[in-house]
């Protein structure tokens, strides 16, 4: 181009604009085309200068480009620098040849981004202040063929004006995005008016649909965000699932990475499926499906002549082993979230369907009760088994199973004419924490900050105020010695009165 090293640094980021020759960057950027065009670019060079262009990333990668090609260059018999120029100019620049009038300027590696990078973030568009999105919400959650999809976020902008919100969706993935404003007024499931809480509706789409969106928020000046980061370019996306026509079997418990739980046939770790039969009848389930995505294609036949016992379970293998038996599934289960499906017969009718997050290792996912909710986790899985059986002690916890921070386990057996005891631990020592018992379980996530209430406070039985030990542990006995308990049922956590925390559910039924 003929520039020296400084016109290089401080090229404009619109160089070229309205020059006859450069139609396309002229057509981006022209206000005549609408705001987007130029909002957007400016937004995509700051993402890049605040994330890329940068030498502490890309530094390492020179680095690692230079190893890469160093014996090569060594070798190069033919080469027109010297090894101490080709070292010398990652970090300074360098002058080729000499002669009179001096040499040719290379220009440093380092010192351009340094350089390009101080003037660029001095540019009034990359300085002033722009929208910040947190906190997005997709609902419901997962988004179904039976109403719109709303998104929500958290939209704000620090020392300057909001000047609009939007939300970008498309279906299928390769067309057109459509765009939609987002409102802050109350009116659109954001919470209430000017709370800097957004909300935007994507609207129905059908079953299966693939669905990508992004958002996009600007000052009134024009400086605007992504998120995600790229936009259009990397975009969110939802898949619709279809509606669920619930059926006597339902997907009852399932664990996505057994690492020493259940054997299969063949001596393996699997991933397994429990079902359970809600009806007072064997069930023939030959010519079901079970699933991981709604292509037909994809989806495993229950065979034919598998009955399901009334009330009974039945266990299905995850491992995409079909000569291990005739209960394997072709499909495994992500350990990084994803779903299931139990489809009837005509491969269309949904009877039941789990969407699942991040999974922990030998923590099952089921049903606290056989064949109805809440949903919980299992740090003692009981697959081919009912979840809920007989009497005894059952620790359940939230979805998250690492978020409790309090420990609760049972002693010994829980007979109505002995003795029970708890042991809580994680304790502050010398910290104070009460033992709240309740006659039914719960699942309220929200209610507290720190994490998911397990037990119902409307059905309150007694809260004991224990204090821990210098270990971090304290152990409740309590002395029974009532038959008439055999059968009832309690559901006890913990929680820290100073630090708010948690323990897991614990479920305890006096036996006789
Ligand atoms: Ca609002
Ligand atoms: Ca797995
Ligand atoms: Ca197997
Ligand atoms: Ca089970």
């Amino acid at each position: 181009m003929g520039w020296t090293v400084g016109q290089l640094q401080r090229m404009s980021p619109t160089h070229n604009f309205g020059h006859p020759d450069y139609p396309l960057i002229t057509r981006l950027l022209n206000a005549s085309a609408g705001p987007r065009g130029r909002d957007a670019y400016f937004a995509h060079y700051r993402d890049l200068l605040e994330t890329e262009w940068n030498w502490v990333v890309m530094g390492p990668q020179v680095d690692a480009l230079q190893n890469l090609i160093e014996a090569d260059v060594q070798a190069d018999g033919k080469k027109l620098y010297s090894m101490q120029f080709f070292h010398d100019n990652v970090t300074q620049d360098v002058t080729i040849g000499g002669g009179p009038g001096g040499g040719r300027i290379s220009c440093g590696l380092k010192p351009f981004v340094d350089n390009r990078r101080a003037y660029l973030l001095g540019l009034p568009e990359f300085s002033r202040p722009r929208p910040s999105i947190s906190g997005i919400q997709v609902l419901p959650d997962p988004p179904g063929a039976s109403s719109p999809v709303l998104v929500l976020a958290e939209i704000s902008v620090s020392g300057g004006n909001l000047g609009d919100a939007r939300l970008f969706w498309r279906n299928p993935p390769s067309s057109l995005y459509t765009e939609e404003t987002m409102f802050d007024d109350g009116q659109h499931g954001d919470g209430a008016s000017g709370d800097g809480l957004f909300g935007g509706v994507i609207p129905l789409q059908s079953s299966g649909a693939e669905v990508e969106w992004f958002l996009m928020a600007s000052t009134a000046n024009g400086e605007s965000t992504f998120e995600p980061i790229h936009g259009e370019e990397r975009p969110n996306s939802f898949e619709v699932m279809p509606p669920v026509v619930p059926g006597p079997v339902v997907i009852n418990e399932f664990l996505a990475i057994n690492d020493s739980g259940a054997m299969d046939e063949a001596g393996e770790f699997e991933d397994w499926i429990e079902l359970y039969n809600s009806s007072s009848s064997t069930l023939d389930l030959g010519g079901a499906f079970l699933a991981d995505e709604l292509d037909p294609a994809s989806m495993w036949a229950i065979p034919t002549g598998t009955s399901i016992a009334p009330g009974g379970v039945l266990l299905v293998w995850a491992d995409n082993d079909p000569g291990d038996g005739p209960l394997h599934a072709t499909f495994k289960l992500d350990g990084d979230g994803e779903r299931i499906l139990l489809v009837d017969s005509d491969g269309i009718t949904v009877r039941d369907l789990v969407d699942f997050g991040s999974q922990e290792v030998d923590v099952s996912t089921g049903r606290l009760f056989d064949g109805d909710g809440p949903w919980v986790t299992y740090s003692e899985p009981s697959a081919d088994a009912l979840n809920a059986e007989g009497c005894g002690w059952r620790a359940y916890g939230p979805l998250d199973p690492l978020a409790p921070a309090l420990g609760l386990v049972g002693n010994g057996s829980p007979s109505a004419t002995g003795t029970v005891s708890v042991t809580l631990s994680g304790v502050t020592p010398g910290g104070s924490v009460g033992l709240h018992a309740c006659f039914a379980p719960a699942y309220l996530d929200g209610l507290l900050p720190q994490g998911t209430v397990l037990v119902d406070p409307s059905t309150l039985y007694k809260s004991a105020p224990l204090t821990a030990g210098a270990a971090g542990s304290v152990t409740l006995t309590l002395p029974v010695n009532n038959p008439s308990l055999a059968g009832l049922a309690l559901y006890l956590q913990a929680l820290e009165t100073s630090t708010g925390k948690l323990s897991p559910g614990l479920e305890l039924v006096f036996c006789p």
